[in-house]
Protein backbone atom coordinates (compact mmCIF):
# COMPACT_ATOMS: atom_id res chain seq x y z
CA UNK A 1 0.00 0.00 0.00
CA UNK A 2 3.04 2.66 0.87
CA UNK A 3 4.52 2.04 -2.51
CA UNK A 4 1.66 2.66 -4.48
CA UNK A 5 0.82 5.71 -2.48
CA UNK A 6 4.18 6.93 -3.23
CA UNK A 7 3.50 5.96 -7.10
CA UNK A 8 0.49 8.08 -6.91
CA UNK A 9 2.44 10.76 -5.49
CA UNK A 10 4.96 10.53 -8.66
CA UNK A 11 2.66 10.51 -10.97
CA UNK A 12 1.70 14.40 -9.55
CA UNK A 13 5.47 15.92 -9.24
CA UNK A 14 6.97 13.83 -12.05
CA UNK A 15 7.25 15.80 -15.34
CA UNK A 16 7.79 12.40 -17.66
CA UNK A 17 6.02 10.22 -15.77
CA UNK A 18 3.78 8.05 -17.38
CA UNK A 19 1.01 7.37 -15.39
CA UNK A 20 -0.95 4.23 -14.93
CA UNK A 21 -2.94 3.20 -12.21
CA UNK A 22 -1.72 -0.43 -11.88
CA UNK A 23 1.99 -1.54 -10.62
CA UNK A 24 4.74 0.16 -12.30
CA UNK A 25 5.50 -1.95 -15.36
CA UNK A 26 8.93 0.18 -16.67
CA UNK A 27 11.30 2.52 -14.87
CA UNK A 28 10.32 5.88 -13.94
CA UNK A 29 12.71 8.22 -14.90
CA UNK A 30 12.30 12.02 -13.91
CA UNK A 31 15.09 14.04 -15.88
CA UNK A 32 14.87 16.94 -13.11
CA UNK A 33 18.34 18.36 -14.19
CA UNK A 34 19.63 18.82 -17.50
CA UNK A 35 22.61 20.37 -18.31
CA UNK A 36 22.26 22.69 -21.35
CA UNK A 37 24.93 21.51 -23.30
CA UNK A 38 25.07 17.77 -23.61
CA UNK A 39 27.57 16.77 -26.64
CA UNK A 40 26.58 12.87 -26.16
CA UNK A 41 24.00 10.51 -24.41
CA UNK A 42 24.71 7.05 -22.59
CA UNK A 43 23.95 4.30 -25.04
CA UNK A 44 24.03 0.59 -24.53
CA UNK A 45 27.78 -0.56 -24.43
CA UNK A 46 29.08 2.81 -22.98
CA UNK A 47 30.65 2.83 -19.97
CA UNK A 48 29.81 4.86 -17.24
CA UNK A 49 30.74 6.60 -14.06
CA UNK A 50 28.04 7.62 -11.65
CA UNK A 51 26.99 8.77 -8.00
CA UNK A 52 23.66 7.56 -6.51
CA UNK A 53 21.38 7.36 -3.78
CA UNK A 54 19.06 4.62 -3.29
CA UNK A 55 16.38 4.74 -1.38
CA UNK A 56 13.17 3.25 -0.83
CA UNK A 57 9.54 4.82 -1.64
CA UNK A 58 9.43 6.16 1.59
CA UNK A 59 12.74 8.13 1.05
CA UNK A 60 14.85 5.49 3.33
CA UNK A 61 17.91 4.85 2.04
CA UNK A 62 19.40 1.73 1.44
CA UNK A 63 22.65 2.68 -0.30
CA UNK A 64 24.30 5.56 -1.53
CA UNK A 65 27.79 5.69 -3.27
CA UNK A 66 28.13 9.42 -2.18
CA UNK A 67 28.50 7.94 1.08
CA UNK A 68 30.84 5.41 0.16
CA UNK A 69 32.82 8.08 -1.13
CA UNK A 70 33.39 6.16 -4.49
CA UNK A 71 31.26 6.41 -7.79
CA UNK A 72 29.57 2.99 -9.45
CA UNK A 73 31.90 2.48 -12.30
CA UNK A 74 30.62 -0.22 -15.01
CA UNK A 75 28.98 -1.20 -18.73
CA UNK A 76 25.81 -0.04 -19.63
CA UNK A 77 22.75 -2.18 -21.05
CA UNK A 78 24.43 -5.51 -20.95
CA UNK A 79 23.06 -6.90 -17.53
CA UNK A 80 26.08 -5.65 -15.52
CA UNK A 81 23.78 -3.35 -13.65
CA UNK A 82 20.27 -4.11 -12.35
CA UNK A 83 17.95 -4.05 -15.67
CA UNK A 84 16.48 -1.36 -14.47
CA UNK A 85 19.23 1.03 -14.12
CA UNK A 86 20.79 -0.60 -17.56
CA UNK A 87 17.14 1.14 -18.90
CA UNK A 88 17.50 4.29 -16.17
CA UNK A 89 20.65 5.32 -17.28
CA UNK A 90 19.90 5.21 -21.50
CA UNK A 91 20.21 8.91 -22.82
CA UNK A 92 21.92 10.39 -19.85
CA UNK A 93 24.65 13.37 -20.69
CA UNK A 94 26.89 14.26 -18.14
CA UNK A 95 26.25 16.29 -15.07
CA UNK A 96 22.24 15.38 -15.44
CA UNK A 97 20.34 14.42 -12.15
CA UNK A 98 18.07 12.04 -12.87
CA UNK A 99 15.19 10.04 -10.44
CA UNK A 100 14.77 6.82 -11.92
CA UNK A 101 12.29 4.63 -9.87
CA UNK A 102 12.53 1.03 -10.47
CA UNK A 103 9.42 -1.78 -10.08
CA UNK A 104 10.80 -5.14 -8.18
CA UNK A 105 10.93 -7.05 -11.19
CA UNK A 106 13.49 -4.76 -12.59
CA UNK A 107 15.73 -4.84 -9.57
CA UNK A 108 15.46 -7.66 -7.01
CA UNK A 109 11.77 -9.44 -7.89
CA UNK A 110 10.32 -11.37 -5.04
CA UNK A 111 14.06 -12.37 -3.67
CA UNK A 112 14.86 -9.44 -2.66
CA UNK A 113 18.83 -8.90 -1.59
CA UNK A 114 19.81 -10.23 1.60
CA UNK A 115 18.56 -7.63 4.42
CA UNK A 116 18.97 -4.69 2.58
CA UNK A 117 16.42 -5.15 0.65
CA UNK A 118 12.95 -6.72 1.15
CA UNK A 119 11.16 -8.55 -1.30
CA UNK A 120 8.98 -7.21 -4.46
CA UNK A 121 10.38 -3.26 -3.27
CA UNK A 122 10.04 -0.50 -5.84
CA UNK A 123 13.59 1.20 -5.62
CA UNK A 124 14.61 4.77 -6.55
CA UNK A 125 17.72 5.51 -7.48
CA UNK A 126 18.91 9.52 -7.59
CA UNK A 127 21.45 9.90 -10.04
CA UNK A 128 24.40 12.11 -11.38
CA UNK A 129 26.10 11.02 -14.61
CA UNK A 130 30.14 11.87 -14.09
CA UNK A 131 32.00 10.19 -17.12
CA UNK A 132 30.65 8.73 -20.40
CA UNK A 133 33.49 6.35 -22.84
CA UNK A 134 33.34 3.44 -25.07
CA UNK A 135 35.90 1.22 -26.04
CA UNK A 136 35.68 2.75 -29.96
CA UNK A 137 36.34 6.22 -28.64
CA UNK A 138 39.22 8.04 -30.18
CA UNK A 139 40.96 11.24 -29.12
CA UNK A 140 38.76 14.32 -30.05
CA UNK A 141 40.50 17.49 -30.83
CA UNK A 142 38.93 20.74 -31.08
CA UNK A 143 41.12 24.28 -31.74
CA UNK A 144 39.61 27.16 -30.09
CA UNK A 145 42.35 29.85 -31.52
CA UNK A 146 44.68 29.69 -33.65
CA UNK A 147 47.21 32.01 -34.29
CA UNK A 148 46.76 33.09 -38.43
CA UNK A 149 50.24 32.32 -39.36
CA UNK A 150 51.67 28.83 -38.36
CA UNK A 151 55.13 28.07 -39.85
CA UNK A 152 55.46 24.76 -37.71
CA UNK A 153 53.38 22.41 -36.33
CA UNK A 154 53.94 20.00 -33.23
CA UNK A 155 55.67 17.01 -34.49
CA UNK A 156 56.53 13.33 -32.80
CA UNK A 157 60.05 14.17 -31.07
CA UNK A 158 59.71 17.78 -30.61
CA UNK A 159 60.06 19.10 -27.32
CA UNK A 160 57.29 21.32 -26.17
CA UNK A 161 56.42 24.03 -23.48
CA UNK A 162 52.53 24.18 -22.92
CA UNK A 163 50.01 25.40 -20.13
CA UNK A 164 46.95 23.42 -19.83
CA UNK A 165 43.92 23.44 -17.55
CA UNK A 166 42.77 19.63 -16.72
CA UNK A 167 39.17 18.31 -16.19
CA UNK A 168 37.64 15.44 -15.78
CA UNK A 169 34.39 15.32 -18.29
CA UNK A 170 32.14 16.45 -15.52
CA UNK A 171 33.85 19.83 -15.50
CA UNK A 172 35.98 18.84 -12.30
CA UNK A 173 39.36 20.03 -12.59
CA UNK A 174 42.40 17.93 -11.35
CA UNK A 175 45.44 19.78 -12.36
CA UNK A 176 46.81 22.58 -13.96
CA UNK A 177 49.61 24.09 -15.02
CA UNK A 178 48.75 27.61 -14.47
CA UNK A 179 48.39 27.04 -11.32
CA UNK A 180 51.98 25.70 -11.42
CA UNK A 181 53.14 29.10 -12.60
CA UNK A 182 55.16 27.41 -14.99
CA UNK A 183 54.42 25.06 -18.44
CA UNK A 184 54.72 21.27 -18.54
CA UNK A 185 57.75 20.82 -20.37
CA UNK A 186 58.11 17.90 -22.73
CA UNK A 187 59.04 15.54 -25.94
CA UNK A 188 56.40 14.71 -27.64
CA UNK A 189 55.54 11.71 -29.15
CA UNK A 190 57.79 9.29 -27.33
CA UNK A 191 55.76 7.83 -24.81
CA UNK A 192 56.96 10.48 -22.30
CA UNK A 193 52.70 11.29 -22.10
CA UNK A 194 50.23 9.61 -21.51
CA UNK A 195 49.05 8.02 -24.62
CA UNK A 196 46.09 10.51 -25.60
CA UNK A 197 48.40 13.72 -25.00
CA UNK A 198 50.70 11.87 -27.46
CA UNK A 199 48.31 11.96 -30.01
CA UNK A 200 46.50 15.12 -29.30
CA UNK A 201 49.48 17.39 -29.22
CA UNK A 202 50.57 16.20 -32.80
CA UNK A 203 49.89 19.50 -35.75
CA UNK A 204 49.49 22.10 -32.78
CA UNK A 205 51.18 25.63 -33.38
CA UNK A 206 52.74 27.98 -31.32
CA UNK A 207 50.09 30.26 -29.98
CA UNK A 208 46.84 27.44 -30.52
CA UNK A 209 44.39 26.56 -27.89
CA UNK A 210 42.48 23.19 -28.26
CA UNK A 211 40.99 21.25 -26.09
CA UNK A 212 41.93 17.39 -25.90
CA UNK A 213 39.15 14.80 -25.19
CA UNK A 214 40.89 11.86 -23.69
CA UNK A 215 39.25 8.20 -23.25
CA UNK A 216 40.82 6.92 -20.09
CA UNK A 217 42.22 3.81 -22.17
CA UNK A 218 44.51 6.27 -23.20
CA UNK A 219 44.63 7.88 -20.20
CA UNK A 220 45.44 6.56 -16.76
CA UNK A 221 43.13 3.66 -17.44
CA UNK A 222 41.63 1.25 -14.33
CA UNK A 223 44.46 2.92 -11.98
CA UNK A 224 43.45 6.67 -12.20
CA UNK A 225 46.28 8.78 -10.59
CA UNK A 226 46.49 9.86 -7.18
CA UNK A 227 43.20 10.98 -5.26
CA UNK A 228 42.43 13.49 -8.36
CA UNK A 229 42.08 10.91 -11.24
CA UNK A 230 39.44 8.42 -10.61
CA UNK A 231 39.82 4.95 -12.17
CA UNK A 232 38.35 4.97 -15.95
CA UNK A 233 38.39 8.30 -16.21
CA UNK A 234 37.75 10.47 -19.36
CA UNK A 235 39.89 13.73 -19.36
CA UNK A 236 39.34 16.85 -21.02
CA UNK A 237 42.62 19.13 -21.48
CA UNK A 238 42.81 22.67 -22.90
CA UNK A 239 45.69 23.14 -23.49
CA UNK A 240 47.89 26.50 -24.84
CA UNK A 241 50.84 25.31 -26.89
CA UNK A 242 53.86 28.12 -25.94
CA UNK A 243 57.08 26.59 -27.97
CA UNK A 244 58.55 23.90 -29.75
CA UNK A 245 61.99 22.75 -31.17
CA UNK A 246 63.28 19.76 -32.37
CA UNK A 247 66.91 18.63 -30.72
CA UNK A 248 67.95 18.13 -34.27
CA UNK A 249 67.34 22.01 -34.89
CA UNK A 250 70.31 24.44 -36.04
CA UNK A 251 70.05 27.64 -35.41
CA UNK A 252 67.46 29.44 -38.50
CA UNK A 253 68.62 32.52 -39.99
CA UNK A 254 66.32 34.89 -42.14
CA UNK A 255 68.81 38.13 -43.99
CA UNK A 256 66.39 40.83 -43.71
CA UNK A 257 68.22 44.06 -45.18
CA UNK A 258 72.01 43.77 -46.81
CA UNK A 259 73.29 46.73 -47.79
CA UNK A 260 74.43 47.30 -51.09
CA UNK A 261 78.41 48.45 -49.88
CA UNK A 262 79.64 45.41 -47.80
CA UNK A 263 83.11 45.47 -47.84
CA UNK A 264 84.18 42.85 -44.92
CA UNK A 265 81.89 40.33 -43.22
CA UNK A 266 82.22 39.37 -39.71
CA UNK A 267 84.18 36.20 -38.78
CA UNK A 268 85.33 34.49 -36.10
CA UNK A 269 87.59 37.31 -33.51
CA UNK A 270 85.70 40.34 -34.97
CA UNK A 271 84.94 42.96 -32.64
CA UNK A 272 81.49 44.18 -32.90
CA UNK A 273 79.06 46.48 -31.84
CA UNK A 274 75.10 45.17 -32.52
CA UNK A 275 71.71 45.78 -31.75
CA UNK A 276 69.05 43.06 -30.87
CA UNK A 277 66.06 42.16 -29.62
CA UNK A 278 65.00 39.33 -28.19
CA UNK A 279 61.77 37.29 -27.59
CA UNK A 280 60.14 34.06 -27.45
CA UNK A 281 58.00 31.86 -29.71
CA UNK A 282 54.82 33.31 -28.30
CA UNK A 283 55.77 36.95 -29.27
CA UNK A 284 56.68 38.00 -25.94
CA UNK A 285 59.91 39.68 -25.17
CA UNK A 286 62.78 39.02 -23.04
CA UNK A 287 65.59 41.29 -23.63
CA UNK A 288 66.43 44.53 -25.70
CA UNK A 289 69.41 46.29 -26.68
CA UNK A 290 67.37 49.41 -28.02
CA UNK A 291 65.82 49.56 -24.66
CA UNK A 292 68.71 49.80 -23.34
CA UNK A 293 70.01 52.76 -25.84
CA UNK A 294 73.31 50.99 -26.08
CA UNK A 295 74.97 48.79 -28.35
CA UNK A 296 76.13 44.69 -27.49
CA UNK A 297 79.65 44.53 -27.63
CA UNK A 298 81.03 41.19 -27.99
CA UNK A 299 84.24 38.99 -30.18
CA UNK A 300 82.17 36.66 -32.16
CA UNK A 301 82.83 32.94 -32.29
CA UNK A 302 84.80 32.97 -28.71
CA UNK A 303 81.90 31.74 -26.72
CA UNK A 304 81.18 35.64 -24.99
CA UNK A 305 77.58 34.98 -26.28
CA UNK A 306 75.09 31.69 -26.30
CA UNK A 307 76.48 28.67 -29.11
CA UNK A 308 73.79 29.89 -31.80
CA UNK A 309 74.64 33.52 -31.06
CA UNK A 310 77.95 33.18 -31.74
CA UNK A 311 76.80 31.18 -35.18
CA UNK A 312 74.47 33.65 -35.78
CA UNK A 313 77.12 36.93 -35.93
CA UNK A 314 79.22 35.44 -38.55
CA UNK A 315 78.99 36.74 -41.79
CA UNK A 316 77.19 40.02 -41.57
CA UNK A 317 77.90 43.28 -43.36
CA UNK A 318 77.86 46.56 -41.22
CA UNK A 319 74.38 47.83 -41.23
CA UNK A 320 72.82 44.22 -41.95
CA UNK A 321 69.63 42.95 -40.28
CA UNK A 322 68.53 39.30 -39.84
CA UNK A 323 66.68 37.32 -37.74
CA UNK A 324 67.67 34.22 -35.81
CA UNK A 325 65.82 31.66 -34.47
CA UNK A 326 67.97 30.03 -31.34
CA UNK A 327 67.07 26.22 -30.35
CA UNK A 328 67.22 26.18 -26.51
CA UNK A 329 70.36 23.61 -26.57
CA UNK A 330 71.94 26.86 -28.86
CA UNK A 331 70.85 28.77 -26.20
CA UNK A 332 70.42 29.28 -22.69
CA UNK A 333 69.17 25.33 -22.45
CA UNK A 334 67.39 23.60 -19.72
CA UNK A 335 68.91 25.97 -17.26
CA UNK A 336 67.86 28.99 -18.60
CA UNK A 337 68.69 32.44 -17.70
CA UNK A 338 67.46 35.53 -15.97
CA UNK A 339 64.14 36.26 -17.83
CA UNK A 340 64.48 33.10 -19.65
CA UNK A 341 62.83 30.04 -18.47
CA UNK A 342 64.44 26.27 -19.30
CA UNK A 343 64.16 25.35 -23.17
CA UNK A 344 62.95 28.37 -24.48
CA UNK A 345 63.62 28.82 -28.02
CA UNK A 346 64.90 32.23 -28.42
CA UNK A 347 63.98 34.55 -31.45
CA UNK A 348 66.52 37.69 -32.30
CA UNK A 349 66.32 40.41 -34.52
CA UNK A 350 69.82 41.62 -34.97
CA UNK A 351 71.20 44.93 -36.71
CA UNK A 352 75.06 45.03 -36.90
CA UNK A 353 76.15 48.40 -36.28
CA UNK A 354 80.20 48.14 -36.51
CA UNK A 355 82.74 45.77 -36.53
CA UNK A 356 86.27 45.78 -35.61
CA UNK A 357 89.14 42.95 -36.91
CA UNK A 358 89.79 41.02 -33.75
CA UNK A 359 93.53 39.85 -32.70
CA UNK A 360 94.55 36.52 -31.74
CA UNK A 361 93.42 35.08 -28.74
CA UNK A 362 95.49 35.91 -25.98
CA UNK A 363 97.15 39.16 -27.51
CA UNK A 364 97.22 42.77 -27.15
CA UNK A 365 98.75 44.63 -29.32
CA UNK A 366 99.93 42.69 -33.21
CA UNK A 367 101.80 44.34 -36.18
CA UNK A 368 100.75 43.96 -39.01
CA UNK A 369 103.57 43.90 -40.90
CA UNK A 370 107.44 43.26 -39.86
CA UNK A 371 108.31 45.11 -36.66
CA UNK A 372 110.92 47.60 -36.41
CA UNK A 373 114.11 46.18 -36.16
CA UNK A 374 116.07 47.00 -33.52
CA UNK A 375 113.20 48.20 -31.90
CA UNK A 376 114.60 50.48 -29.10
CA UNK A 377 115.57 52.95 -31.32
CA UNK A 378 112.37 53.10 -33.11
CA UNK A 379 110.57 53.24 -29.86
CA UNK A 380 112.96 55.74 -28.50
CA UNK A 381 111.11 58.96 -30.55
CA UNK A 382 113.26 62.12 -29.25
CA UNK A 383 116.51 59.70 -28.44
CA UNK A 384 117.68 60.43 -25.02
CA UNK A 385 117.86 56.92 -24.66
CA UNK A 386 115.01 55.80 -22.07
CA UNK A 387 111.28 55.42 -23.16
CA UNK A 388 108.89 56.93 -20.30
CA UNK A 389 105.07 56.13 -20.86
CA UNK A 390 104.29 59.24 -22.77
CA UNK A 391 106.71 58.19 -25.00
CA UNK A 392 105.47 54.42 -25.29
CA UNK A 393 101.48 55.00 -25.40
CA UNK A 394 102.77 57.82 -28.41
CA UNK A 395 104.60 55.20 -30.39
CA UNK A 396 102.18 52.57 -30.29
CA UNK A 397 99.28 55.47 -31.10
CA UNK A 398 101.48 56.01 -34.15
CA UNK A 399 101.52 52.98 -35.65
CA UNK A 400 98.12 51.92 -34.48
CA UNK A 401 97.35 55.42 -36.91
CA UNK A 402 99.68 54.67 -39.43
CA UNK A 403 98.22 51.00 -39.68
CA UNK A 404 101.03 49.25 -38.69
CA UNK A 405 99.97 47.92 -35.31
CA UNK A 406 96.82 46.87 -34.05
CA UNK A 407 95.75 46.88 -30.53
CA UNK A 408 93.19 44.51 -28.96
CA UNK A 409 89.67 45.69 -29.42
CA UNK A 410 86.81 46.96 -27.26
CA UNK A 411 89.14 47.54 -24.30
CA UNK A 412 90.58 50.98 -23.08
CA UNK A 413 93.69 51.55 -24.85
CA UNK A 414 95.28 53.53 -22.36
CA UNK A 415 95.08 50.44 -20.26
CA UNK A 416 96.27 48.05 -22.61
CA UNK A 417 99.08 50.31 -23.15
CA UNK A 418 99.91 50.75 -19.59
CA UNK A 419 100.18 46.90 -19.30
CA UNK A 420 102.27 46.70 -22.29
CA UNK A 421 104.84 49.08 -20.99
CA UNK A 422 104.42 47.73 -17.14
CA UNK A 423 105.26 44.41 -19.24
CA UNK A 424 108.18 45.57 -20.47
CA UNK A 425 109.84 48.46 -17.29
CA UNK A 426 111.49 45.27 -15.67
CA UNK A 427 112.53 46.67 -13.03
CA UNK A 428 109.53 49.28 -12.59
CA UNK A 429 111.26 52.38 -12.45
CA UNK A 430 108.90 54.09 -14.70
CA UNK A 431 110.95 53.70 -18.16
CA UNK A 432 112.20 51.40 -20.32
CA UNK A 433 115.74 51.39 -21.46
CA UNK A 434 117.29 49.34 -24.21
CA UNK A 435 118.74 46.71 -22.18
CA UNK A 436 115.52 45.87 -20.33
CA UNK A 437 113.97 45.72 -24.31
CA UNK A 438 116.40 43.51 -24.88
CA UNK A 439 116.38 41.10 -22.09
CA UNK A 440 112.61 40.87 -22.71
CA UNK A 441 113.11 39.87 -26.52
CA UNK A 442 116.16 37.46 -25.24
CA UNK A 443 114.05 36.21 -22.68
CA UNK A 444 111.04 35.45 -24.83
CA UNK A 445 112.77 33.56 -27.62
CA UNK A 446 114.35 31.45 -24.66
CA UNK A 447 111.53 30.44 -23.76
CA UNK A 448 109.99 29.82 -27.14
CA UNK A 449 112.90 28.31 -28.15
CA UNK A 450 112.19 26.28 -24.75
CA UNK A 451 109.30 25.27 -25.51
CA UNK A 452 109.74 24.33 -28.86
CA UNK A 453 112.22 21.89 -27.71
CA1 LIG B 1 113.09 58.91 -25.03
CA1 LIG C 1 113.07 50.56 -16.38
Amino acid sequence: MESIFALIFLCVTGTHVNCSPGPLEDVVIDRYDIPRVCPREVQTGDFVRYHYNGTFTDGKKFDSSHERGAPFSGQVGLGRLITGLDRGVQGMCVNERRKVTVPPHLAYGSIGAGDVIPADTVLVFDVVLLDIWNTEDKVQTRTLSKPESCKRLVEATDFIRYHYNGTLLNDVPFDSSHSRNGTYDTYVGMGYLIKGMDEGLIGMCVGETRTIIIPPFLAYEEKGYGTVIPSQATLVFEVLMIDLFNPKDDIAVVVKEVPKTCTRKTVVGDYIRYHYNGTFQDGSGFDTSYQRNSTYNTYIGMGYVIQGMDKALQGLCIGEKRVVIVPPHLGHGENGAKGVPSSAVLHFELELLDLQKGVPDGYMFVWLGDSPDPLFPAMDLNKDLSVPLEEFTAFINIQVAEGTGRLRPGMDAGGIIKDMFNNQDRNRDGKIVAEELKLKVEEDSDKARHEEL
